[in-house]
């Protein structure tokens, strides 16, 4: 393995200081160095999106001619496939970046099911792409002549070229800067506290990582079934729009959603279409401990956003700020006779459980459960 110190030294050697992306376990230890270090002889710049990545690394190259790294999982790879093709694109603006990309979901790996299709297509789409890649192997030797290589192509093409990661590449990197966050309440908490005091009628949907599993978990442990909840496991940001759509079409039953703050910031738009199309009967909540806490707790951009000012202003009905257990508590008593949409931003601690159980069946499986539950109770 790596350390992720000798991995930028060489980076570095060759001008790659510019970084900027989103989190991926598949290099957790890398992020956590990036953050640490950023400021520090590298720039680190916490994107929203994958897409807004590529444009940002375009950004940097058109104001210094230098080339940004812009790091990711490959299911969010699929999202820069927009910029790629119409800015990046040799035969367009013709701008150099250098991608590096976690691979999830490699055939014949296990892995988790919402990354088996992008695990399988990623080779052939940058193949159809016309991007050039390389499969990094963890040896300095080889890296340093890989990128020395890498850099000779990306100065004479002018476009992207992708370096592919699997998992343990990089050495364990215990990061310095801790998470500032001094909230009382745990995400597991949280869950419980609202689950406990709903009337078990309600829809669920939850976001992608920890918190759907823990969802997940509080459910097994009381034995509860899971017709009632749709865990997103994949498609990060989708939660609100899946859980937006279900409640228009179900005005009789609360939809409540489970988000992040790092996937509520990955799609912010779909504010504007809760609030336009404004279902009373939706709440979303958004569990935000400002950080991507299920790839390695890497900062989001959450402490300089104000969720609830922007729901407001996006037309939602209701925007509670919550810090601790009791005000928790008042307000899911108060939501009970409110109309929505309503949004209840609740600051959490940095709780980190790796060990959290994941859904055992398809998705399918607990897809057609959720219909037939849906359909059961109209
Ligand atoms: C498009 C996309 N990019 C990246 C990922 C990898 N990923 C899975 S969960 C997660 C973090 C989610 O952060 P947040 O919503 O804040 O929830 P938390 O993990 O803190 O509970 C990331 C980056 C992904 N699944 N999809």
């Amino acid at each position: 393995m790596i350390r992720c110190e000798d991995f930028f030294e060489i980076l570095k050697n060759f001008d790659f200081t510019f970084f900027t992306g989103i989190p991926d376990s598949t290099f957790k230890d890398w992020m956590k160095y990036l953050a640490d270090n950023d400021g520090k002889g590298l720039k680190n710049v916490v994107a929203c999106n994958e897409c807004e990545a590529i444009a940002i690394a375009s950004g940097y190259h058109l104001a210094t001619n230098k080339i940004g790294i812009v790091y990711m999982q490959n299911s969010g790879f699929g999202k820069t496939i927009n910029p790629i093709t119409s800015l990046c694109d040799p035969e367009v603006y013709s701008i150099p970046v250098l991608l590096m990309i976690g691979w999830r979901g490699e055939p014949d790996k296990i892995d988790a099911p919402q990354h088996k299709k992008m695990g399988e297509i990623m080779l052939p789409l940058l193949d159809t792409l016309q991007i050039p890649y390389t499969i990094l192997k963890p040896d300095l030797v080889l890296i340093k002549n890989e990128i020395k290589k890498v850099i000779e192509y990306l100065k004479k093409e002018n476009g992207p070229y992708a370096l592919i990661f699997r998992r343990n590449f990089f050495q364990f990197y215990e990061m310095k800067k801790k998470s500032l966050n001094n909230y009382s309440l745990t995400t597991k908490e949280v869950i419980e506290l609202i689950m406990n005091n709903l009337t078990n009628d309600e829809i669920i949907v939850s976001t992608t990582g920890y918190i759907s599993r823990k969802l997940f978990e509080y459910r097994e442990s009381r034995k509860k079934e899971h017709n009632k909840s749709f865990y997103n496991i994949g498609s990060m940001g989708c939660a609100s729009s899946i859980g937006l759509s279900i409640a228009l079409q179900k005005p009789d039953k609360r939809v409540i959603v489970f988000d992040g703050d790092g996937a509520t910031i990955m799609q912010m738009g779909a504010f504007t279409t809760i609030g336009k199309y404004s279902p009373t009967n939706f709440v979303h909540i958004i569990l935000d401990n400002e950080v991507h806490e299920s790839t390695g707790s890497q900062p989001t951009n959450s402490p300089n956003v104000k969720f609830t000012n922007i729901a407001l202003a996006s037309n939602y009905k209701l925007g509670i700020l919550i810090e601790s257990k009791e005000k928790l508590l008042e307000s899911l008593e108060d939501i009970k006779n409110r109309e929505g949409p309503i949004m209840i931003l609740i600051k959490t601690k940095v709780s980190p459980d790796s060990d959290l159980k994941r859904p055992d069946k398809l998705p399918k499986e607990y897809k057609k459960e959720f219909m037939k539950y849906l359909t059961d109770s109209r």
